[in-house]
């Protein structure tokens, strides 16, 4: 296969010349060539078939020790001008990123094949949607690129159609920490990346081009590309609803994608689109529709049961590869949260013992599983126009000031309430973990611009519609010295309960200077062993705190200077006033 796109072809052909393979190889999607990559990858240690009588069609990859999440401080965005990119960003001048990627990646794929994936990021015959081609010198990334996007020939014809892609050429190199770069080039739409065969760092339709690029392009089409998951509720009145929410890496999309209704909400069905992206458009009417760019997940497997998560777990007892999971004494894999098994071997491939304090998965494996695979997948995920988003939710993990939900008083306020979410951070990058870390919108790692020209184009919204979703914010992660307060997972349906009557003007609120809160008796706590005073300490406001929480982010927004929206400004001095008045 080839194509008959010139575009495409030259593109394609320049790369080798630059990359010098052994040969080219053009993906066309189909199973059988999954099932071939798949075998390939058995021959050469790639992947370690799992047991086939409990995990049928299940891989076990173990990466580089050195490459086991996303790089943040090695991810780029090269714009002409600094500050387009913004102080949220690594920065360099796009002809000095080109002058050093062009060395990096010369001869790299020399004695390797050249995989060439063309891909759609959302339904394929969906005008919302975008394709790229991403060029591989990793089988891993394209059987992974097989189950989370749309691949091969529809995508190909769809771009030989509009003549229109992103380029992201990919390769693992010598996987030196050294020689590792992300780097974005949004203006010409095109993405390099090098040194690292892993998840965002790797498969380039999701965070480099699904977000980064793609959040770009939303700016200057007037559309939104976000860190959020998109779940379909349906109520007992057989009403659907569909809510958007952002939260920071590991901090529980996929989670609420597939959650399962408690105990007693009977009638209650909870499906998902998407657990990780969404592109957001306004139709004439001024309602916002959103789609899932993807079409699988790329999950984190620690913590994923039977109890908290049954369809995420479901979902990866067959045709699923696991990357840096344990192992059990009969070759299933393992992981911390696991309910059964008896694990003997660790993510490094090493034979450990189950005494406590032994890490059996590294915290940041994770599962790659198509949509399909989720026993609550919904169609509407395949849908070309999207569906209506009725709520947007903002959340971050905060043991401390965060209350279990508020709403803001208004977009714009709400805006602010994105701009503001501070999360502790987890180890799906690399780094330290647990420390609070200013993360608006779910974003830092992702917006491939300027966060200030971002949060303008979010405000530039409330003059375009009177029927833009409602802003909540959500925090599951409050703790006291007993733990996490709330019990979360399949419980978290009595708040987004809450957030559906309030766009429905069905609940009362209390409005207090961060924003409204439920009253008491709203948030439904029937069948959950949770006293009255911990649920007082969900929602208490402590003044002095969030005092100095407003005055870290007043001086964080100070960092983005004159590009600083001063709408967003007024809001923040607003919310100030308010508190301080407050008793
Ligand atoms: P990325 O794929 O990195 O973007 O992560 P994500 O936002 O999809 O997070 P995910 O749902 O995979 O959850 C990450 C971790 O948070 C897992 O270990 C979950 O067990 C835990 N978690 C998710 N939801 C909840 C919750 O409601 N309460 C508590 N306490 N933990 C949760
Ligand atoms: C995240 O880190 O937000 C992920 C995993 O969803 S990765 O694909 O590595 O970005
Ligand atoms: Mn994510």
């Amino acid at each position: 296969m080839s194509t008959s796109n010139q575009k495409l072809e030259n593109w394609v052909n320049d790369i080798a010349n630059v990359t010098n393979p052994d040969s080219i190889y053009w993906c066309d999607g189909t199973h059988d060539e999954y099932e071939g990559f798949i075998k390939e990858m058995l021959n050469t240690g790639d992947l370690m078939k799992l047991n086939e009588e409990s995990f049928p069609n299940c891989y076990l990859h173990r990466s580089d020790q050195s490459d086991v999440a996303r790089v943040e401080h090695l991810t780029f965005i090269c714009t002409s001008n600094q500050e387009d990119a913004g102080p949220n960003n690594n920065w360099m001048d796009p002809i000095e990123a080109h002058n050093k990627l062009d060395t990096l990646f010369e001869n790299c794929m020399s004695g390797r094949t050249m995989y060439v994936i063309p891909y759609c990021m959302g339904p394929i015959d969906s005008k919302l949607s975008r394709c790229g081609v991403e060029i591989t010198d990793s089988p891993y990334v394209v059987a992974n690129m097989f189950l989370m996007t749309r691949m091969g020939q529809k995508a190909l014809a769809r771009i030989e159609r509009e003549d229109k892609f992103v380029k992201g050429v990919h390769s693992i190199g010598d996987l030196d920490p050294d020689k590792r770069f992300i780097m974005h080039f949004p203006e010409e739409e095109t993405i390099r990346s090098i040194g690292s065969g892993y998840g965002g760092n790797a498969l380039l339709g999701k965070k480099c081009h699904a977000l980064r690029i793609a959040s770009w392009q939303a700016l200057k089409e007037d559309w939104l590309a976000e860190h959020m998951l998109i779940v379909e509720i349906e109520n007992p009145q057989e009403e659907k609803f569909y809510v958007a929410a952002a939260f920071p890496s590991a901090c529980g999309k996929t989670n609420l994608a597939m959650l399962i209704p408690p105990e007693g909400y009977d009638g209650w069905k909870v499906r998902t689109i998407g657990d990780d992206i969404a592109w957001l458009h306004m139709d004439d009417s001024g309602q916002i529709w959103a789609i899932n760019p993807e079409a699988g997940y790329f999950g984190v497997v620690p913590g994923t049961n039977e109890d908290d998560n049954e369809n995420a777990y479901q979902a990866i007892q067959s045709n699923a590869i696991f990357t840096n999971v344990g192992l059990t004494d009969n070759n299933e894999p393992w992981w911390e949260g696991k309910k059964d098994g008896n694990p003997t071997i660790d993510w490094k491939g090493e034979t450990i013992s189950a005494d406590s304090g032994n890490v059996f998965a590294h915290p940041n494996s994770r599962f790659t599983v198509s949509a399909k695979n989720n026993p609550k997948y919904s169609n509407l995920a395949d849908s070309p126009s999207g569906v209506p988003i009725s709520a947007i939710v903002f959340g971050g993990r905060r043991s401390e000031l965060a209350p279990l939900v508020y709403q803001s008083k208004d977009w714009n306020h709400g805006v602010l309430v994105g701009a503001s979410v501070g999360s502790e951070t987890t180890a799906a990058a690399a780094g330290e973990v647990g420390i609070v870390r200013r993360d608006p919108m779910a974003m830092k790692p992702f917006c491939g611009y300027n966060f200030a020209d971002y949060w303008t184009h979010w405000l530039s919204f409330s003059s375009k519609s009177e029927r833009l979703p409602k802003i909540f914010h959500v925090n599951w992660f409050r703790k006291n010295d007993q733990g996490f307060i709330w019990p979360g997972f399949g419980d978290n349906l009595r708040v987004l309960e809450w957030i559906i009557k309030r766009c429905q003007n069905q609940a009362d609120a209390i409005d207090t200077p961060i924003g409204f809160l439920p009253k008491p008796e709203d948030i439904d706590t029937s069948g959950l062993d949770i006293t009255k005073d911990s649920m007082e300490e969900l929602f208490h406001i402590n003044k002095d705190q969030w005092l100095e929480e407003m005055e870290s982010i007043r001086e964080y927004f100070l960092e983005y200077g004159d590009r600083m929206p001063e709408m967003l400004l007024d809001e923040h001095r607003k919310v100030v006033s308010k508190l301080e008045q407050s008793d």
